[in-house]
C-alpha cells in the first residue's frame, strides 16, 4: 500500500503550530483538528470547524492534546559521505584551525578521495544512520548537497545517491549540486579551469539527467571568489535553477549580495555579512539559513547578524549543515537549541526556521512547511506541553509519531 492509498485520517483533541502566514507567530490553533486525505492535509483548524466531510470514511485518532508541526525540513546538509574524519577533529583539538587542516591537504579533499573509492551502494549504506537519526526526529524533507566528488563521476554518483536515500525512506529528498566546493588535487590549483569544468561541463550533465534541483557554491578565500561562483550562477541560470550559496562564512566577501544578485533561493552561513548584504538579500527574498552546528563545531567567534536580518526583514532558517569536517549533527531539534542559545533566536523563529523558512528555502513553500490545506501531509506529532520545549531541551526526542502521506 502506498502512502497516498492509506484511508483518510482525521486528528482530533490536538494543537497545531500551523505557521500560516495569515496567523500571528507559530499559527497556534489550541482545541484543532487535522485531517488528511490523499496523502494531502484536507483540513487544519479549529475542531470546532471540521467538516463534516473530513470524517467520511476516516480513522480518527485522539491526539491527546499533543501538538502537531509541520514535518521538520534540514534545508543544508552534506549528507552523502564516506569515512569520517575523527582524526581532522583529534588535530584541531591539539590547535590547528580548519584553514590549517584544508591547507595541509586534509579537509574537505581527504573526503573527495574516500567519496571517490566508494561505490555508489556504499555511499547509501554509510549516509542512511545519519539520515534516520534526522527522520526520528520528525523530518520530512533533506536537501542533500554535492561536492565531495568534484569530478563529474563523484558528483553523479553522490546525487545519484541522494536521490535513492528518498526510495529507500519515506523522506522527500532535494538534491544540490555543489561542484564548486573546493579545488580538486588534479586541479592543479587552477581554479578558473576546474570552474569552467563545473559550470560548462558537469552542470549541464547532471542537469539533463535530472539529478539536480538547485546550484550551491562556496564562496570563500579558500574555496571560490565571487567572480568564479558568478561564472556557475550564470550557468545554473541559463537551464532555469535557483541558486543558493555558502556566504560570508568565514570571511565576508560580499558573498550574501553576490546571492541575492542572482535571486538565490538562500545565503547560508552568514556570519560575517554587513548591512549591504542583508539589505540585498532582502530585497530579493533570499532566505538567510544560519547553521549553528558548524559556528559550534569550528569555536566561531564571530555571530550572524541576526538583528540586521531582523531588521531588513530577512527569512531565517535553521539547518544542520550536517557534514563531516564542520558540523557532523544529525539533530535539528539541537540545530534549534542551538541557535537559540548561540545565536538568540526565539523560539518561534527556530520553530518558523525548520519548517515554513526551511520550505521557503528549498522553493518548496507551495507543497511544505505549513499545515494548510492542500500541502503534503508532512507532520510531525510531538508528546510536548508546549512547543518551546521541542526547543530548550538538549537531546531529547519528544516525537510521538511522523507523518509523510505523499510523495513529492
Ligand atoms: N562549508 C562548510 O562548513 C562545509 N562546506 C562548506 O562549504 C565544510 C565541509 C567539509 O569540511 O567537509
Ligand atoms: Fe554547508
Amino acid at each position: 500500500m502506498s502512502e497516498a492509498e492509506r484511508p483518510p485520517q482525521v486528528w482530533r483533541n490536538v494543537r497545531l503550530a500551523t505557521f500560516a502566514p495569515t496567523l500571528p507567530g507559530i499559527g497556534a490553533v489550541e482545541k484543532g483538528a487535522l485531517a488528511i486525505r490523499d496523502g494531502r492535509i484536507a483540513f487544519a483548524g479549529a475542531e470546532a470547524d471540521l467538516p463534516g466531510a473530513a470524517l467520511a470514511g476516516a480513522e480518527t485518532i485522539d491526539g491527546e492534546g499533543r501538538w502537531i508541526t509541520p514535518g521538520l525540513i534540514d534545508c543544508h546538509t552534506h549528507l552523502v559521505w564516506a569515512g569520517d574524519r575523527a582524526h581532522e577533529f583529534e588535530l584541531r583539538l591539539a590547535g590547528a584551525s580548519y584553514e590549517e587542516v584544508a591547507r595541509a591537504g586534509g579537509g574537505i579533499v581527504s573526503s573527495v578521495a574516500a567519496l571517490r573509492a566508494a561505490s555508489e551502494d556504499d555511499l547509501v549504506r554509510q549516509t542512511l544512520p545519519r539520515l534516520d537519526a534526522l527522520l526520528a526526529e520528525g523530518v520530512t524533507t533533506v536537501e542533500v548537497k554535492s561536492g565531495y566528488g568534484l569530478d563529474l563521476p563523484g558528483e553523479r554518483k553522490a546525487l545519484r545517491a541522494a536521490r535513492r536515500l528518498g526510495e529507500v525512506r519515506p523522506v522527500g529528498i532535494r538534491t544540490t549540486f555543489l561542484g564548486a566546493h573546493a579545488l580538486p588535487p588534479e586541479a592543479g590549483g587552477d581554479k578558473d579551469r576546474y570552474i569552467a569544468e563545473v559550470a560548462g561541463t558537469m552542470l549541464p550533465a547532471l542537469a539533463a539527467e535530472g539529478l539536480v534541483d538547485a546550484v550551491d557554491a562556496f564562496c570563500e578565500g579558500i574555496a571560490f571568489s565571487p567572480e568564479q561562483v558568478a561564472r556557475v550562477f550564470d550557468r545554473a541560470a541559463a537551464h532555469g535553477l535557483p541558486v543558493k550559496l555558502h556566504a560570508d562564512q568565514l570571511s565576508n566577501l560580499g558573498g550574501a549580495a553576490l546571492a541575492a544578485r542572482y535571486q538565490a533561493l538562500s545565503a547560508d552561513h552568514l556570519e560575517h555579512t554587513d548591512a549591504a548584504g542583508a539589505a540585498a538579500m532582502a530585497a530579493s527574498g533570499t532566505v538567510a539559513v544560519l547553521l549553528p552546528g558548524a559556528y559550534y563545531f569550528i569555536r566561531e567567534t564571530k555571530l550572524p547578524p541576526v538583528d540586521l536580518f531582523r531588521r531588513y526583514g530577512v527569512p531565517l532558517a535553521v539547518a544542520t549543515d550536517c557534514n563531516p569536517g564542520t558540523s557532523p549533527l544529525t539533530s535539528l531539534l539541537l540545530a534549534m537549541n542551538m541557535a537559540a542559545t548561540l545565536f538568540r533566536l526565539t523560539v518561534d523563529e527556530c520553530l518558523a526556521g525548520v519548517t515554513r523558512e526551511a520550505a521557503r528555502a528549498l522553493g518548496i513553500l507551495a507543497e511544505a512547511g505549513t499545515l494548510e490545506a492542500g500541502k503534503r501531509a508532512d507532520l510531525a506529532v510531538w508528546s510536548v506541553e508546549r512547543p518551546a520545549e521541542l526547543v530548550y531541551r538538549m537531546g531529547f526526542n519528544p516525537l510521538h509519531v511522523r507523518i509523510r502521506a505523499a510523495r513529492d
